[in-house]
């Protein structure tokens, strides 16, 4: 990776593009030389092979039936413990969750792509990829129950503090890519966001920025068809990956609910940031089967019908149909999953609901290293509310 590179490049794909004014597009970015949309597995689990994703596919060709049932594993266990936190939250243990269901290739798929020494600037909702990275679970929920303000040393895992001011981790990333660059590294930098967040002027400051100065970042972008109750149209006239082109670099469409296009695609891209190309967009085109959290109500806002046809794409369904007709897993690695999946439920649950309560006036002491009046008036105002429920039980 060297720093130099900074000089213009040639856009990937810059010439044929079709005329899309005034209109909305389903067109290809070059017409003829590229896949509208990667796919490796089809929702029936069967294997595509084509010329059109050659480029793609040998980053999987060789892919054993072990690393095959693994992603499945990853997907069946991200799955198992995303549900276990909403419960917690229903049951009063967590103040908020914000589920990943059905996402889970597009999070296993390119988490699963990363190298140990890349690093990877997440949202909040990412956490299928939290366990592609090796951050335990439980780390995760301390955030939602309001006991800690993150709940992992970044720096153990390279898996960045989860993120909710939308699109400002892609500067984050940015920068952070732009910091290995001139490290001399050949380490890459993946920065998570989502359809919505597209929208927001620091992901086109992210993306100015890392194509003017060659930043080994990939974007990729869960276009996961809602932010909260906005579908996708109000973000944009043109589909998402598309926007690259417009700053210099390439965007693909992976079918963010193939695990295997993911892997493949984000390998590539990965591969790109590594060699000095520069930064690409992917973007996972992918469902939010659930609520946006568990404050957030979709029945208000959005058909069922849309929610049943995207279920016929499940992603791990596709994975099993595959692994079942190809005779890569049999009864008993399925069986051995399910147990597995009870035990994780049961040790999350056991771990939030022992999590200490943190002391309530810590907050003030790291506010300022050397104490403010301010912070000292609010805490006394805080100091005078908690003694008044004491108040209230001695009556
Ligand atoms: C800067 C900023 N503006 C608004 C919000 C409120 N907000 C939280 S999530 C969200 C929608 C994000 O949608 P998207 O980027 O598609 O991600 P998704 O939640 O679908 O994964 C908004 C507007 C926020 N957290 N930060
Ligand atoms: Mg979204």
């Amino acid at each position: 990776m060297t720093v130099e590179s900074t000089a213009p490049r040639k856009p990937r794909r810059s010439a044929g593009t079709k005329s899309t004014a005034g209109k909305r597009t389903t067109a290809r970015n070059t017409p003829g030389a590229e896949p509208e949309l990667v796919q490796l597995l089809t929702p029936e689990g069967e294997r595509v092979k084509n010329a059109e994703n050659a480029v793609y596919d040998k980053y999987v060709a060789g892919i054993t039936p072990e690393e095959l049932r693994g992603l499945y594993r990853d997907m069946v266990l991200t799955r198992r413990f995303d549900a276990e936190a909403t419960s917690l939250q229903r049951q009063g243990e967590l103040g908020l969750w914000a589920s990943l269901l059905g996402q889970e290739a597009a999070q296993i798929g390119s988490g699963r792509a990363t190298r140990e020494d890349d690093y990877v600037f997440p949202t909040y909702r990412e956490h299928g990829v939290a366990w592609c990275r090796g951050v335990d679970p439980t780390n995760l929920l301390g955030m939602f129950r309001g006991v800690n303000n993150g709940g992992w040393d970044p720096n153990s895992n390279n898996f960045h503090l989860y993120t909710i001011v939308i699109g400002s981790q892609t500067l984050h990333a940015t920068g952070y890519a732009m910091g290995v660059a001139k490290d001399g590294a050949d380490s890459a930098v993946i920065a998570y966001f989502g359809d919505g967040a597209s929208s927001q002027g620091d992901v086109a400051e992210s993306f100015t920025f890392s194509a003017v100065y060659n930043a080994p970042v990939v974007f990729f972008c869960q276009n996961n068809q809602w932010a909260i109750s906005e579908p996708t149209e109000k973000q944009t006239r043109v589909p998402l990956y598309q926007r690259a082109q417009g700053y210099g670099f390439p965007g693909v469409r992976v079918d963010g609910n193939d695990v295997l296009a993911v892997l493949a695609v984000t390998k590539w891209a990965l591969e790109r940031a590594r060699n000095g190309e520069g930064p690409t967009l992917v973007e996972a085109y992918t469902y939010r089967m659930g609520a946006h959290t568990t404050s957030d109500d979709p029945s208000k806002y959005r058909a069922d019908e849309e929610r049943e046809a995207w279920e016929a794409k499940d992603p791990i369904l596709r994975l099993r149909r595959y692994l079942e007709a190809s005779n890569h897993a049999d009864e008993g690695f399925f069986a051995e999953l399910e147990a597995e999946s009870e035990a994780l439920g049961k040790r999350v649950r056991e771990a939030v609901r022992a999590m200490p309560d943190p002391d309530h006036f810590a907050i003030f002491e790291h506010a300022y290293a050397d104490g403010h009046a301010l912070v000292d008036e609010e805490r006394a105002q805080f100091a005078a509310y908690q003694a008044s429920f004491a108040e209230e039980e001695g009556v």
